[in-house]
């Protein structure tokens, strides 16, 4: 038998420890759950970059070298802490490049419980894969840096020990190397961020719950709503529906556990001009779920959007989701700032660009009545020829939408980014497209896709199997001939256009000429030009030009990006309005036919 102590001189296990206890979309818990016991705060923390934790196997905790005795080459409780929501790089200088393993460490004592029910960890975010164990026991493996993830740890708790007897030892591997047969792959226009960067939580269940839920507006008008929902187990068991002013039922589920009921009730609409929601209460056995609920209506009517039956032009703006002191662990009032900003420049919609962002960025817009595009990291090039690599990308857009499927805010699930058109990618976005119909047949799908610069027109067949399509143009930028534009907008491609990219990069306070490139001059001259054609085109329902603010990608390399994409309108410090700023709010306030706003706008208002 093979020496246990000297194991990580041969092996790297990781691969096979990742494939058991994988955590994937069916056991995240269903939203309008509080937490029993936040996890945030301070852990140790430790880099591992030859990962020889995982091949010495030291999160067993039980001897995992060779001799109990033996000097460790770790302690996880000497170790430095970090408070978690964070990304490393943001951390301390030394981690700002890294990429690689991270472990993190922490106890937390007895959570007192009723019988039966269970102890769920929910992890908000990790990039990019990640591991738990609790006790010594591997609990959960996860990929994806983006969405949230489960575990059931009941099983692996203590039965009965305050934190001051040591508790119960809460151990997380991160790891947010790059690989190619990830999603996304190894190659992107953004910042690798690392760690644990949304927040974790203990949160206590009953044995039978509410595994999933969703409540909108009924199939056949506004004079109804209508609740589907799953238990987690069979039989026919009752439910009880509140929505606050509007509607006190009860239900049995069918011997599936499951329930899909229309109920007479004509809530008032959401819309960005009165974001109105409802709170929401649905009890099934001992399980109780809590929410605030919007209920309005998106749909397609030949080429246009139509919200609550009227169609809808989308002033929107694209954002990745940063922040220059947490990377992408943004707190709540960087949220709300990025929102007021938005707002600021009269926007009623913004596309979450590239990657699904904080589920409390949706909850935000809700309230304050923004149209989303959320969006999953398949971005460029991934191997689209690999079964795994889209099971991953198909549970990933599951998990989002199981975290946001009772937004209003979110009227759009966009499944890609910019890929190559083979047949390969074309069967992965087709699977990914009947993924998110079959499961939300409230919202549309969408893709962002390239010009054909030879033809100027949208070649990519994926444009025909989406509700939306969205063209992503650089004219003014990486090429030319606003002429060539709107031809490219006056096509008719059967079905409403949003043009979801176009930009230019303008250094924040540096001044120029209108067609010396790197000046705000410059950049919002394209910005004028884009407008005049994209608003002259009879086809465009919405526009969302890259970006809000400067974002860090370390492709951009010349000295006047030093590794940051200065497409923002607004710079990385989001305080510095660009010129393009104020064309986009001007034309936006035309359109919307509403004075600008001034700056430091108050976003509820
Ligand atoms: C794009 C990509 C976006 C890039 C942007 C750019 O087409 O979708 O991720 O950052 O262009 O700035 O080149």
């Amino acid at each position: 038998m093979e020496n246990p102590g000297y194991s990580q001189l041969h092996s790297n296990p990781i691969d096979d420890l990742m494939k058991s206890h994988v955590a994937l979309a069916d056991s995240l818990l269903c939203p309008g759950r509080l937490p029993a016991l936040k996890l945030d705060g301070e852990w140790h923390a430790s880099p591992d970059i030859y990962d020889n934790g995982v091949r010495a196997h030291w999160y067993r905790e039980a001897g995992g070298e060779f001799d109990r005795n033996a000097p460790k080459d770790y302690e996880f409780e000497a170790w430095d802490t970090m408070a978690l929501p964070a990304c490393w790089n943001c951390r301390e200088e030394k981690y700002s490049l890294y990429e690689g393993s991270f472990w993190f460490f922490r106890t937390f004592g007895d959570v007192p419980r009723k019988e039966g029910e269970r102890v769920i960890l929910r992890v908000g975010a990790a990039n990019y894969a990640a591991m738990v164990f609790v006790n010594g026991i591997h609990v959960a493996s996860h990929e994806g840096g983006f969405t949230p993830f489960c575990a059931d740890i009941t099983a692996a708790l203590k039965p009965s020990i305050p934190e001051s007897d040591g508790g119960n030892r809460l151990l997380v591997w991160v790891s947010n190397a790059r690989r190619r047969d990830a999603v996304p792959a190894d190659f992107t226009d953004w910042f690798n961020y690392g760690g644990i960067y949304r927040s974790v939580g203990l949160y206590l269940v009953p044995p039978i719950r509410i595994d999933d839920w969703s409540l909108s507006l009924g199939p056949f008008g506004d004079d109804s709503v209508r609740l589907r929902l799953a238990l987690n187990a069979r039989g026919e068991r009752p439910v009880r529906l509140g929505i606050a002013g509007l509607v006190d039922a009860e239900f049995v589920t069918t011997a599936d556990g499951r329930l899909d009921a229309i109920i007479p009730a004509s809530p008032e609409l959401w819309s960005p001009d009165n974001p109105r929601l409802y709170q929401v209460e649905i009890r099934a056995e001992e399980d109780l779920v809590r929410d605030g609920v919007g209920f309005r209506r998106v749909e397609v009517d030949g080429g246009k959007v139509l919200l609550n039956g009227e169609p809808v032009f989308l002033r929107g703006v694209t954002a990745h989701e940063e922040s220059l002191e947490n990377g992408r662990a943004l707190t709540e009032a960087e949220m709300l700032s990025t929102l007021a900003l938005a707002k600021e420049m009269n926007c009623n919609f913004m596309r979450l660009a590239h990657y699904p962002h904080s589920g409390e960025v949706s909850r935000l817009a809700d309230r304050l009545g923004i149209m989303l595009w959320e969006e999953i990291p398949v971005y460029w090039s991934l191997e689209f020829d690999n079964p795994a690599t889209l099971d991953n990308a198909a549970n990933q857009l599951v998990e989002l939408m199981k975290r946001d499927g009772n937004r209003a805010s979110v009227i759009v699930w966009a499944v890609g980014n910019e890929n190559p058109d083979t047949d390969e990618r074309f069967h992965f976005m087709n699977t990914l497209i009947d993924t998110a119909r079959r499961r939300d047949p409230t919202r549309l799908v969408a893709a962002a896709c390239l010009v054909d610069l030879e033809k100027f027109t949208v070649s990519d067949r994926l444009a025909r199997e989406v509700d939306i399509l969205g063209i992503n143009e650089y004219f003014g930028w990486y090429y030319y001939g606003y002429d060539r534009l709107a031809g490219l907008l006056a096509r008719d491609y059967g079905k409403p256009v949003v043009v979801s990219e176009f930009g230019a990069e303008a250094v924040a306070g540096l001044h120029g000429a209108a067609d010396e490139q790197w000046t705000e001059e410059y950049q919002e001259e394209v910005y004028r030009n884009q407008f005049d054609v994209i608003l002259g085109s009879a086809k465009v329902v919405g526009l969302a030009p890259w970006l809000l603010y400067d974002f860090k990608t370390p492709r951009r390399l010349n000295p006047r990006q030093k590794m940051y994409n200065l497409k923002g309108l607004v710079d990385r410090t989001k305080d510095i309005r660009k010129k393009a700023f104020f064309c986009v709010r001007d034309r936006y306030a035309e359109l919307a036919g509403s004075q600008p706003r001034g700056p430091g706008v108050d976003p509820t208002g």
